[in-house]
């Protein structure tokens, strides 16, 4: 999810402790599991395994000669298309694969084998299978995503193909008091089309149909006990936007490379910014430059908050903020065949409640009562409208409009270049781990 220069990239994000506290509602799941294969434990499983285990117990020797030998429940060793299978049954014990693991160069090389920064790493173990487990979630949607979008599907199709994916791999479906809070969607599925690059998803009712000739940049998060992964890529059919792709795919792994402790964020910028402009696209007849997108950056992911307090340009800039050991960065970059410079346009679909609020005494009542189901579905993690469609909220959108104008809730509209021109984004997070950089997102696609 892109951030915008200068405002919300510099907004001091808080996590709050009630948003920390509710994420952490994982139990583990009884001992005894029939297969013995220790699968990752968590409510679902607890529930998955109940009915199983009574039967065993409970039905014992009695009941056990009138039945047929029942087949004993394997854990499926391979994922379903379309993705059903949760990931912690496919990688018992939280065993995730890795990300990408860069080791850091000149004075920071000591770091890889420094019995110290080891020792630190090692304490990180929950963050980082929780990180692991998010990316590879990440992974197999995206990748189930790529080989099934098609023109002519809708984009409510196409987000739903992804938000069904996410929520089952994750176990958590996000329907009961607190259980997006779990695990789930990171953030909204972000579909944007063509000029606008970003943050536009549909809400209910929306008809629009994906077309061969569209450039549409699909940028969604997932995230596991509030530890989210942010990872975007740009769907195109038709072999005139290929240089556009990949002048932005070029200028977010040099943003990537270019990363690490005691970096500066302006530096990048213009790492980044001559990757982009080095190349240019030639779109039915006409030359343009590749610019990128000015006033959107990369940021800092905090837990339950999407964007931290650091941003990453990606034009050069004299931004001396170092990144540091123990940062989340979302490296994104965009490039536009346009202005390279984005304004709010269309109907707002992403909101995020704003974790720095103190108290406001809210006189709607309608206000109140969707606050109240904000804090205990999303806490401080962005959600759409469809995601309270979903819930069962109706008419909510004078008490929504009224949580924004109080300054509780934060619309994100959808970030548009000028029309007619054509957009593309990709994106990866990167842990800046005190041993090494991983880059937790990365995949054989991107
Ligand atoms: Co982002």
């Amino acid at each position: 999810m892109a951030a915008q220069v200068p405002t919300d990239a510099l907004k001091g994000l808080q996590v709050t402790e009630s948003a920390k506290a509710n994420g952490k509602g994982a139990k583990p799941a009884p001992n005894g599991d029939e297969d013995g294969l220790g699968e990752e434990s968590d409510d679902d499983d607890a529930d998955d395994n109940a009915a199983a285990d009574s039967a065993a117990a409970g039905g014992a020797a009695k009941k056990k000669k009138k039945r047929k030998p029942r087949k004993k429940k394997k854990n499926p060793t391979a994922q379903t298309e379309p993705p059903r299978v949760k990931v912690s049954q496919l990688f018992p014990n939280g065993s995730y694969p890795k990300g990408e693991e860069v080791e850091y160069k000149d004075e920071n090389r000591y770091r890889t084998t420094n019995e110290e920064k080891r020792h630190l790493d090692n304490m990180n173990s929950d963050f980082l299978t929780d990180y692991r487990e998010a990316a590879e979630i990440h992974r197999q949607v995206r990748q189930y995503t790529k080989k099934v979008v098609k023109p002519g599907q809708t984009l409510t199709e196409i987000a739903e193909t992804i938000e069904d994916g996410v929520r089952a791999l994750t176990g958590h479906d996000g329907l009961a008091e607190g259980d997006a809070l779990k695990a789930g969607m990171g953030f909204p599925c972000g579909l944007s089309l063509n000029h606008c690059a970003a943050h536009y998803t549909p809400n209910a009712g929306n008809k629009m149909v994906l077309q061969q000739d569209d450039v549409m940049k699909v940028d969604f998060g997932v995230h596991v006990n509030g530890r989210i992964v942010d990872s975007a890529f740009t769907v195109a059919f038709e072999h005139k936007y290929d240089n556009l792709l990949q002048a932005v795919k070029e200028a977010t792994n040099a943003g990537i490379r270019e990363a690490g402790i005691d970096a500066r964020v302006g530096e990048i910028g213009g790492v980044i910014q001559e990757t982009m402009e080095s190349f240019e696209v030639e779109i039915d007849g006409a030359t343009y430059p590749v610019k990128s997108i000015r006033n959107l950056t990369g940021h800092t992911i905090l837990p339950y908050s999407i964007h931290g307090t650091k941003a990453v340009p990606i034009v050069k800039s004299n931004d001396q903020t170092k990144m540091e050991e123990g940062d989340v960065f979302a490296i994104e970059t965009f490039g536009s065949t346009g202005n390279g410079y984005v304004r709010d346009d269309m109907e707002v679909s992403h909101y995020a409640k704003n974790s720095d609020v103190q108290h406001v005494d809210l006189r709607l009542s309608s206000a109140k009562s969707l606050l109240s189901v904000i804090n205990k579905n999303f806490g401080t993690l962005p959600f759409c409208r469809r995601y309270l469609d979903r819930l069962g909220q109706e008419k909510y959108l004078l008490g929504l409009n009224n949580l924004v104008q109080n300054g509780i809730v934060e619309a994100y509209p959808p970030l548009c270049d000028k029309k007619g021109s054509y957009t593309a984004q990709f994106e990866h997070t990167i842990l800046i781990r005190p041993t090494v950089k991983e880059v937790i997102s990365r995949g054989d696609d991107y």
